[in-house]
């Protein structure tokens, strides 16, 4: 009943307010949280500060941990509370202690939280749970979780969606457009069989026990020859680390020449090369032949981004004749899983002879994308019946724990954003960093650049940074 009364002043105060909201990512929003109304209604700041006071004491002591408010922290007490996101604000009030518990406002990705998290651990501390305001449910609870982090929420977006409904201040259809929003623009796709309740059973202060539950994070160069690694995964892996580089290029341009040019050119600094061989206008076998003997020069594949998604038998056809015969001069390509496990089938038959490889796509970037958590997981799944084959994913983030498979993702610019289409953009330290991923494609925000060269130093540097820290960082909390 507390809560919802807070949610009703919460509302009254347009701390929620419903319309189109443009997000910092460049997200269009039928939702907006707006907690800086409580600046100058500071009876509704402490009320929102006791509710938070609440769930930190309880979630101390479901932890076995006493809870300390933040203002009076008393060195005995084996909990510290962190209420900044930043480590200026993190840090300042931090007092040596086994475990930290971390209070913000608002969860919708769980990164911010997560950066924290690092941050305290690096300073040798344990951080068990969240406690938060606002869960968006948009996957944050659960990426959270996969990281050993617990988050308690004063409540969620449903629960604040029915009190509202329920006290006639929403219509049913802003719930509904609300809903399908969150549903739509999840951040986390849970690995298959890490299950809340397996999640939950794994719980424990053990560094064994989180380290079975948390995928296992190796180097590019250990996952390159794992013995159930396939030949598509192993020579991109041993070339990336060789290059230093988890920078595709998404090379969308529609003259031959000028992809030439960018292969040639950008080739030094890439793993991969991605290409959509239809949009080009002066397509030539000689395209194909030339565009491989750069790869060869420089050291990347080929990636032909044809997303195939019909019955086997057709997508053979199109993989290895027409005008383009694809199959004679790309190392990989990519599948919807839409048709089923016969469009693998199909292309493998021509694929796997030539040592070729294929990424099945398990989210996309774009906005109010279908492909989302069962559809995922249902992806991720028909990936492991072809091994030898399918050696990883178009994702947003890490869907799977195999080391073996590798995630490449689209929808990357330094800046955050979007392109009015559609597409949504995170940077190279979200991908990499946070949401776990392997490879950052990037197209206009190297195309569009008036120096190419330049920008693709920028991103590669960018990718092999993050991909360094992230890795770092596990190893640190490991040797703890
Ligand atoms: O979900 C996806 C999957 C892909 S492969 N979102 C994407 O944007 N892509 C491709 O990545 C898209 O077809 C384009 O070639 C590239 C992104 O280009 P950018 O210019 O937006 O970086």
């Amino acid at each position: 009943m507390a809560t919802d009364k807070l949610i009703l002043k919460l509302h009254d105060a347009k701390a929620v307010k419903f319309g189109q909201f443009k997000l910092k990512s460049g997200l269009l929003s039928p939702i907006y949280i707006d907690l800086q109304v409580m600046d100058s209604n500071p009876d509704l700041r402490n009320e929102v500060n006791e509710m938070l006071n609440k769930h930190a004491v309880d979630a101390a002591e479901k932890s076995k941990h006493v809870w300390s408010d933040p203002y009076t922290t008393n060195q005995h007490r084996p909990v510290l509370t962190c209420t900044g996101n930043t480590k200026d604000n993190g840090t300042k009030r931090m007092v040596r202690s086994d475990v930290c518990l971390i209070v913000k406002d608002v969860v919708t990705s769980g990164s911010s939280v997560l950066e924290t998290a690092r941050l305290l651990e690096e300073e040798g501390l344990k951080v068990k749970d969240a406690v938060v305001l606002l869960d968006r449910e948009q996957g944050g609870r659960d990426m959270l979780e996969s990281e050993g982090i617990t988050l308690h929420p004063v409540f969620n977006i449903s629960t604040l969606l029915d009190v509202l409904l329920d006290a006639g201040r929403i219509a049913p259809a802003t719930r509904t457009n609300v809903k399908t929003f969150i549903e739509g623009n999840q951040t986390f796709t849970k690995p298959p069989g890490t299950s809340r309740r397996a999640s939950k059973r794994g719980r424990s202060s053990s560094p064994e026990v989180k380290e079975k539950r948390v995928c296992k994070e190796l180097s590019y160069r250990e996952r390159a020859t794992l013995p159930g690694v396939s030949p598509m995964a192993s020579k991109l892996l041993s070339l990336m680390e060789e290059k230093e580089s988890n920078l595709c290029l998404s090379a969308d341009v529609t003259q031959s020449k000028e992809l030439l040019e960018l292969a040639d050119t950008l080739g030094p600094y890439i793993c991969v090369l991605k290409t959509h061989v239809d949009i080009l206008e002066d397509f030539s076998p000689e395209t194909g032949s030339r565009l491989l003997k750069l790869a060869q020069k420089h050291d990347f594949l080929i990636f032909e981004d044809r997303k195939f998604a019909d019955i086997g038998n057709t997508v053979k056809h199109q993989y290895e004749g027409g005008l383009y015969k694809i199959s004679s001069w790309c190392h990989m390509v990519n599948a919807h899983a839409v048709p089923g496990p016969g469009v693998v089938k199909g292309l493998q038959a021509v694929g796997q002879p030539l040592g070729h490889g294929c990424l099945l796509i398990a989210e996309m970037s774009s906005q109010g994308s279908l492909a989302t958590t069962e559809y995922t997981q249902s992806v991720v799944k028909m990936a492991d019946d072809f091994p030898k084959f399918v050696f990883g994913f178009i994702s947003q983030s890490k869907v799977s724990c195999k080391p073996e498979h590798i995630h490449m993702t689209p929808g990357v610019q330094l800046q955050s954003g979007g392109d009015g289409l559609g597409q949504q953009y995170i940077t190279p330290d979200e991908v990499i960093c946070s949401r776990r991923s392997d490879i950052i494609i990037v197209g206009r925000g190297i195309l569009k650049s008036e120096d190419r060269v330049k920008a693709a130093q920028e991103y590669r540097r960018a990718g092999w940074e993050a991909y360094l820290k992230r890795f770092e960082r596990t190893q640190n909390i490991r040797k703890r």
